[in-house]
């Protein structure tokens, strides 16, 4: 079943390097000379923004039950990191993790039949929006406990070190998250073990300004968040998130030098959450919809969007070919959702205890 992955995926020595570029209104001049692969991000990202809003209509119809929680305006973070996924990495998340599956190959049929708590979904329908999991596909879920994940990709990371795979850990999280405890306490381990090489976790702080409907000045009362690194002695650097092509840069360099040094590394990533903390909130009184209209102006995919037309990669025909196709492949998922089976009712226990007689021998099974 088609992925939304690339079409023609070009090998490294293929891919010229991408231009250094400064974010804000960079010429056609700087645009990296691969712009087949940038179209196909492009491609990517609209695929991922149309099957959220299909995702949000379906959950404000009862669809969709428990909670959904939309990527739009943070598309051009998982979709240039994970552009440096390598076969053997770990990548972890928190709840806003759909584009992630979709990124790493999950089927945006399977993503979205799992929405729909279907027994065709990603998890078969047992872990829904907050707990995508993709393990073959390197995606080591989907977390719904604020920095709960933190420690877990941290201990990732130490274990690619310790069986030396070659791997690394791609974790991600929220400004909200980096003020528990868990973070602090797995940052402290990760920078100690980093000192031996021993722990390749790129750390991906996506500061989109607010923890549910708290902003980050309301807090911290240090707002500089990348600085908390330094008390693990763990570098850092931020990136412009709403610009593909900056982000792209970063991340490159980023993930090689994790690689190679298996010292953790952190980026904060500026970015903007555009659509609301879930699709069930809906009143946004924590902040004014002028903010929200802003940060539209830098809205990702028509930052590239345009990038593509000045530099003349792309015209308007073409970008409305590639709309339709994106929409065809939504269309498909959320049809395919819709008409799958329930979950039969014997799959309620299995891949949820290890030692799978345990449900039904315990006197709850
Ligand atoms: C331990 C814990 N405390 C509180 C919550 C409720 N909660 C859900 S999302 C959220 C905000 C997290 O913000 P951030 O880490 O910035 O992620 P974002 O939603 O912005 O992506 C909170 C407090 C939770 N899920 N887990
Ligand atoms: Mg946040």
């Amino acid at each position: 079943m088609a992925t939304i992955r690339s079409r023609s995926k070009k090998s490294e020595a293929d891919v010229p390097p991408v231009a250094g570029s400064g974010g804000n209104g960079v010429g056609p001049e700087e645009l990296p000379v691969d712009t087949d692969t940038l179209l196909d991000y492009y491609r990517q990202m609209l695929t991922i923004r149309l099957f959220e809003e299909a995702a949000q209509t379906a959950f404000r119809k009862g669809k969709i039950g428990g909670y959904l929680h939309l990527y739009i305006g943070q598309e051009a973070l998982a979709t240039g990191f994970l552009h440096e996924y390598q076969t053997g990495d770990r990548i972890i998340t928190a709840y806003r993790d759909h584009a992630h599956a979709l990124l790493l190959g999950a089927t945006p049929r399977a993503v979205m039949a799992e929405l729909f708590g279907k027994g065709t979904g990603l998890v078969k329908g047992k872990g829904g929006s907050m707990h995508l999991f993709d393990v073959q596909n390197g995606l080591w879920g989907g977390y719904g406990i604020v920095g709960g994940h933190i420690p877990l990709g941290v201990g990732l990371a130490y274990a690619e070190a310790y069986q030396k795979t070659g791997g690394i850990v791609q974790l991600y999280f929220g400004d909200g998250a980096i003020h528990n405890g868990a973070f602090h306490e797995a940052a402290n381990l990760a920078g100690l073990w980093g000192r031996d090489g021993m722990c390749p976790c790129l750390f991906i702080l996506e500061n989109n300004k607010y923890g549910m409907g708290t902003s980050v000045e309301r807090a911290t009362a240090m707002t500089d968040l990348s600085a908390k690194f330094d008390s693990y002695g763990i570098e850092h650097e931020d990136v412009d998130g709403m610009d593909l092509v900056t982000v792209l840069e970063t991340a490159r360099r980023a993930v090689a030098r994790v690689r190679e040094t298996g010292k953790p590394y952190a980026i904060e990533a500026i970015t903007y959450r555009i659509s609301p903390h879930g699709a069930a909130d809906f009143l946004e009184r924590y902040r004014s919809k002028e903010e929200v209209a802003e940060a539209r102006k830098r809205d990702p995919i028509n930052l590239l969007e345009q990038r593509l037309l000045e530099a003349g990669a792309v015209d308007e025909q073409q970008l409305a070919e590639i709309r339709r196709e994106a929409r065809a492949v939504v269309d498909d998922a959320v049809k395919f959702a819709e008409e799958s089976p329930e979950p039969p009712i014997d799959e309620l226990y299995t891949d949820v205890y290890a030692d799978s007689a345990y449900a039904t021998d315990s006197p709850v099974g």
